[in-house]
């Protein structure tokens, strides 16, 4: 019992040298006497499993990898926020705040560019931590909240609490992270926030937490119970050990607000986080209560964004790069230059009509901008900087990297190098078909794939599922060491169970991205159902038009795909999409948009729903033009009025139970 009593007492001892260690920046004790006892605790914890408790301090360097996270409904949904650009949209919502609730002051804090988390503790003790998500559901990171050091595992509070703040990456941890992910041949995260997203939705929280994460917690629900100000409610999260960002103030109206962001604008390349602008509060919370939410965000607040960062640099050259589809796009190719919290060295010039209208040549000076993480854009040419020897581009005859004649398509815009063996098509096909949102298969990054492909090690799309016989070869290559070629055979096995619609996206079927590949595999889960599908079958799955439709039996008629494909089966790429199957073909409701309306007897809305959509409908929720029918039972009201006046079929309940019963 003696034992038990000293981890508890230690377990509050390093849970209060923490605190103070994080919040004050001054612990009372020396780093090793901190070390010391958490050594004796890990020793006491180690003899007492009965006594595990996830909070320990013992365990903020994270348990093992979980497979996934659980979704999380919000309590309260985490809303997003009105953005303003300018003094005169501050003023205005100042006007509208104060014509309702009268004269307020306000409360200023600086808009960290992190991600959004919310944290729960029940009785002083931290029990969840989950991500905004879309805002309605996210998802539950508690395994890597824990390894974030300064979020308190215990807060003087009894009861259950939820506190929101923003979980995000210091500039100089996104530096030490690149810097290791370029060590791994692995792809490095643009910016902060990105950095933050990726290191939160890390499944292993030993990687989280080399990460070097923080946050800031800015907002109380239910402050109104404990505190009258929003001022008050930070300092409150102060006084329990939470983190709050020390650069905010209380002013008494919006000239005193644009003056103080003004100062905070000087001061924003030298704070050690990204900000992407500053969040305006009225600062008492009656009024905030008074004023409510819209459906999308609160009514008491608004953010400010600043202008999107611009900066000058060199066009050193005029590359041209040929993507997947062969089509040819001019790249700027910059004096490395640090705007918007990352390094931009090249930027996309889209097409000659572009470099035309804006006359860049080769040797100009530039303004580039980036706003958030949108691609870097060339604003305009500084031509007064002109020296007179700078080059017109023009684009070449023949493909820089297959020699074969590049043509611009009458009336398009674009080149193209027709040439569909051109290894760039290749690379740029292999890229995408293992990218993120297709096979996401980690390590096949867009230099990884050109160093394979210039080794002969990748000449097909298929050959990525022989690279587990060519370890040996791999290993020779700069930076494949024997972890990252074990990883990287793991990921390229790993991705043979990824649902169909990810394998339709990844193989970059004209006009079927991820979106569509996702609804058409909702109605052909497989390649060999999609194969045999005709174009008539294509065209009545919902949003799906006659060019996709072309585009895809013609990729499957194509003799090179379907050696392909047959390659991709025989090393087992033939998953089945997971949802379930629907019926299109003989189905009268197939491409036909719905609107069900009152109440059924034989079948609730939900049930009623899931039926048409089975059967090939789009179901929505109000009646217009675009509706094709309205199915409707007792009581409907106001929406079968509207389809009888706009002269859109209707089909009571007996009629649609008919229908149904001789489809299934
Ligand atoms: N990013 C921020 C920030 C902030 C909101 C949260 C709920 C109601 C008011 O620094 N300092 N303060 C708030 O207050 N929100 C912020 O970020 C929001 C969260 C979700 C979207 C924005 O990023």
């Amino acid at each position: 019992m003696e034992e038990i009593n000293r981890i508890r007492e230690l377990r509050s001892l390093l849970h209060r040298y923490a605190i103070e260690y994080y919040r004050n920046d001054a612990p009372s004790v020396p780093d090793y006497e901190y070390d010391r006892l958490m050594e004796e605790l890990r020793a006491l914890e180690e003899k007492h499993p009965e006594v595990f408790d996830p909070n320990s301090p013992s365990q903020r360097v994270g348990a093992g990898p979980v497979d996934g996270f659980d979704k999380v409904v919000h309590e309260h949904p985490m809303l997003s926020m009105d953005n303003s650009y300018n003094f005169d949209d501050l003023k205005d919502f100042a006007r509208r705040v104060e014509s309702e609730a009268g004269k307020q002051e306000y409360e200023v804090e600086l808009k960290i560019d992190g991600l959004g988390i919310c944290l729960t503790y029940e009785n002083g003790r931290f029990v969840s931590g989950v991500t905004r998500g879309d805002g309605i559901t996210g998802e539950d990171v508690s395994s890597n909240v824990r390894t974030i050091r300064s979020i308190p595992m215990e807060i003087p509070f009894t009861g259950r609490i939820e506190i929101r703040g923003e979980v995000y990456m210091p500039k100089e941890s996104l530096a030490r992270i690149n810097a290791a992910q370029r060590e791994k041949g692995l792809p490095e995260f643009a910016n902060c926030r990105n950095a933050a997203a990726g290191s939160i939705r890390q499944l292993d929280p030993r990687i989280a937490a080399s990460r070097g994460l923080s946050a800031f917690w800015y907002h109380v629900p239910d402050a109104i119970r404990y505190v009258k100000t929003q001022k008050e409610a930070l300092d409150l999260l102060d006084s329990w050990g939470l983190i709050t960002n020390p650069v905010r103030v209380v002013l008494p109206d919006m000239d005193a607000v644009w003056a103080y962001i003004e100062t905070i604008a000087e001061k924003r390349p030298s704070l050690p986080y990204d900000i992407d602008g500053m969040v305006i509060k009225v600062n008492d919370l009656e009024t905030q209560r008074r004023l409510g939410n819209t459906a999308r965000a609160p009514r008491w607040e608004i953010a400010y964004k600043f202008p999107p960062e611009e900066v000058v640099t060199t066009v050193e050259d005029i590359l041209i790069t040929v993507g997947r589809t062969g089509r040819v796009t001019p790249t700027a190719k910059l004096t490395p230059v640090r705007v918007a919290g990352s390094i931009i060295t090249y930027s996309t010039l889209h097409n000659e009509d572009m470099i035309r209208e804006k006359d860049v040549r080769i040797g100009d000076s530039v303004v580039i901008r980036k706003a958030g993480d949108v691609i870097p854009e060339v604003i305009r040419v500084i031509k007064e900087r002109r020296k007179g020897t700078e080059k017109e581009f023009r684009y070449p005859e023949f493909c820089p990297v297959c020699h074969e004649r590049i043509i611009r398509l009458p009336g398009e815009s674009d080149y193209y190098c027709t040439n569909t063996d051109c290894p760039s098509r290749i690379v740029e096909s292999i890229i995408h078909f293992a990218s993120r949102d297709a096979m996401d298969i980690e390590g096949l990054g867009d230099k990884t794939v050109q160093m394979f492909h210039d080794a002969g090690l990748l000449e097909r799309l298929e050959d990525i599922y022989e690279l587990d016989k060519k370890t040996q070869e791999l290993l020779k290559l700069e930076k494949m060491g024997e972890k990252s070629v074990a990883n990287l055979i793991e990921a390229v096995y790993r991705s043979k169970k990824q649902p169909f619609h990810r394998l339709l996206n990844g193989l970059g079927i004209r006009h079927v991205g991820e979106k569509a590949a996702k609804v058409i595999a909702s109605y052909y889960p497989s390649l060999e159902d999609l194969e045999n599908a005709s174009k008539e079958d294509l065209t009545n799955i919902p949003d799906i038009g006659e060019a996709t439709a072309e585009s895809i039996t013609a990729f499957f008629r194509d003799e090179k795909n379907k050696a392909m494909l047959e390659s991709l089966k025989a090393h087992g790429v033939n998953p089945k999409e997971t949802v379930e199957k629907k019926e299109t073909s003989g189905s009268p409701f197939a491409g036909l948009t719905v609107v069900l309306t009152g109440s059924l007897t034989n079948y609730s809305r939900k049930e009623a729903g899931e039926l048409l959509e089975h059967y090939g409908a789009k179901v929505t929720g109000s009646v217009s033009k675009a509706t094709d029918l309205v199915v409707y039972g007792e009581a409907a009201g106001s929406k079968l009025t509207k389809a009888n006046a706009l002269g859109i079929r209707t089909m009571n309940e007996e009629e649609f139970e008919e229908i149904i019963k001789e489809l299934e």
